[in-house]
C-alpha cells in the first residue's frame, strides 16, 4: 500500500474508534432525565412540564410499547406477515412526536409507531398493512402523519419538497407548520438523505432531520455508517446539528420542539440525532444474537426511556402505585382491543390491489385489472376452481 502524508492513515478503522465518542472535544448529549429518574438542567434546552403532562408522556410510552409487543405476538402466531418493533426507541418517538402541532407534517420510516399513536393513527391500521389487507393504512391528510416508508431514506427528499412547498404556500411562521422526518442511523449512508441536505440548507426548508441513531442497520454497525458522531454531518451541509440522549423523553421533547420552532421561524432545518438502540430484532425476520453480544443489550437496558419516567414520578410523588396500576390496566385493554380487530380485519377484494396505483385511470393497469378479474371468474365455475 502507498502512503500519502497528506492524507491521514493512521487513524484506527476498527476496534478503538467509535463513533459515538470520536473527538476529545465532544459536547455531553443532551439530557434532562438521567436513567436514575433525576431531573438535570441544561442551558439551552430546558423545559417546564406539568406532573400531568409528564404522566401523559408515561402513559404514552407504556401504551405503545404494549402495542408493539402485541404486533411482535401477533406476527409469531402467524398473524401479520413482519413486524419492525420500537422496542428502545420510545422516548424518542413519543418525545418528537408529542413536540408537534396538528398543523405540522410528519414522514415516517416503518419503525415510527410511536409517533403514529402521537398522530391518532389507529394502531389496527398499522397492523393492517403488515398483514397485507391495507394499501397503507391511512390517509396521510387526515392525519398529517405520511405513509410508512420502506425504501430507506426516500422520505427525506419528499419531507423535504412537502416543506419547500409549504414555504413557498406561505404556510409557515409562527403559528404556521413546519415538517419532520424520521430516518435511521443506516439511512444516512443514502445518496437521497445527502441530497435532501443540501436541498433544505441551500432553500432553508422548514424540516427538521430527526435520525434514530438506534446503532444499528440491520446487521451493520454504526462504525460502519460513519467515521464522525452523525449529528455532525450536518455543519458540513451548513446548518445545525444536535445529539440527545434518544431514551430521554423529556429532551426529545425540548430538542424538537426547538427545532420546529426555529423551522417555523424561517432559521431552516435541523438535524437531531437522537442516540438510542434498538432493544429487539431489526424486524420479526431477524435474529440479532448472530451478529451482537449480549452485554450490549444489558448495558443499554440499563437506560430504559420508561423506568427513568417512573422512577422520576415515584421520587418526586408525582404518581403513586395506583396511578401505574392503572396505566398497565390501560395497556391490557389497549392490546386486547388492538389484538381482537386486528384478527377482525376484513380480507380485501382482491382486485384493489390495482386501484390508487395512479391518481387517474390508466390503460396498462385497467388492462391488468381486466385479466386478473378473469382468471378470477375461472375459480366461480362449477369445476370448483380448475381451470384450462
Ligand atoms: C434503498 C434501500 N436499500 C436497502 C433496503 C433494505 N433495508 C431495509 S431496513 C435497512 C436498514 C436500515 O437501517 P437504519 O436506517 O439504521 O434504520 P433502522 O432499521 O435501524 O431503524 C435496510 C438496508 C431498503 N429497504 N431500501
Ligand atoms: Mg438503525
Amino acid at each position: 500500500m502507498t502512503t500519502d502524508a497528506s492524507h491521514d492513515f493512521t487513524r484506527p478503522t476498527t476496534g478503538t474508534f467509535s463513533p459515538a465518542n470520536a473527538g476529545t472535544d465532544e459536547p455531553p448529549l443532551v439530557q434532562l432525565l438521567t436513567p436514575e429518574g433525576e431531573r438535570v438542567h441544561h442551558p439551552d434546552y430546558d423545559i417546564d412540564l406539568t406532573p400531568e403532562e409528564v404522566k401523559n408522556l408515561y402513559r404514552d410510552l407504556v401504551l405503545v410499547r404494549r402495542v408493539d409487543l402485541e404486533a411482535v405476538s401477533l406476527q409469531r402466531q402467524g398473524e401479520l406477515g413482519l413486524w419492525a418493533s420500537l422496542l428502545g426507541q420510545e422516548a424518542a418517538q413519543v418525545g418528537s412526536g408529542r413536540a408537534l402541532t396538528d398543523a405540522d407534517m410528519a414522514f415516517p420510516t416503518y419503525r415510527e409507531h410511536g409517533v403514529a399513536w402521537c398522530r391518532d393513527v389507529d394502531p389496527v391500521k398499522l397492523l393492517g398493512m403488515f398483514r397485507g389487507v391495507n394499501h397503507g393504512g391511512w390517509n396521510p391528510a387526515e392525519h398529517n402523519f405520511h405513509l410508512y416508508t420502506i425504501v430507506i431514506g426516500t422520505q427525506t427528499l419528499h419531507a423535504v419538497g412537502y416543506a419547500m412547498g409549504m414555504q413557498r404556500d406561505g404556510a409557515v411562521g409562527e403559528d404556521g407548520s413546519a415538517t419532520i422526518v424520521y430516518f435511521g442511523d443506516g439511512a444516512t449512508s443514502q445518496g437521497d438523505v445527502n441530497e435532501a441536505f443540501t436541498w433544505a440548507s441551500v432553500f432553508n426548508a422548514p424540516v427538521v432531520f430527526f435520525c434514530q441513531n438506534n446503532q444499528w442497520a440491520i446487521s451493520e454497525p454504526l462504525e460502519k455508517q460513519t467515521r464522525i458522531p452523525l449529528y455532525r454531518r450536518a455543519s458540513g451541509f451548513g446548518f445545525p446539528g444536535i445529539r440527545v440522549d434518544g431514551n430521554d423523553v423529556f429532551a426529545c421533547l425540548a430538542v424538537t420542539r426547538q427545532a420546529l420552532k426555529a423551522a417555523r421561524e424561517g432559521q431552516g432545518p435541523t438535524l437531531i440525532e437522537a442516540f438510542t438502540y434498538r432493544m429487539g430484532a431489526h424486524t420479526t425476520s431477524d435474529d440479532p444474537t448472530r451478529y451482537r453480544v449480549a452485554t450490549e443489550l444489558e448495558a443499554w437496558k440499563l437506560k430504559d426511556p420508561i423506568e427513568r419516567v417512573k422512577a422520576y414520578l415515584f421520587k418526586n410523588r408525582l404518581a403513586d402505585q395506583e396511578f401505574f396500576d392503572a396505566v398497565d390496566k390501560e395497556a391490557d385493554v389497549l392490546g386486547r382491543d388492538v389484538r381482537k380487530r386486528c384478527l377482525e380485519l376484513p380480507d380485501p377484494d382482491p382486485l384493489a390491489m390495482f386501484e390508487h396505483v395512479y391518481s387517474e385511470p390508466h390503460a396498462l393497469t385497467a388492462e391488468e385489472r381486466d385479466q386478473f378479474a378473469a382468471y378470477l371468474a375461472g375459480f366461480d365455475d362449477a369445476s370448483g376452481g380448475e381451470t384450462r
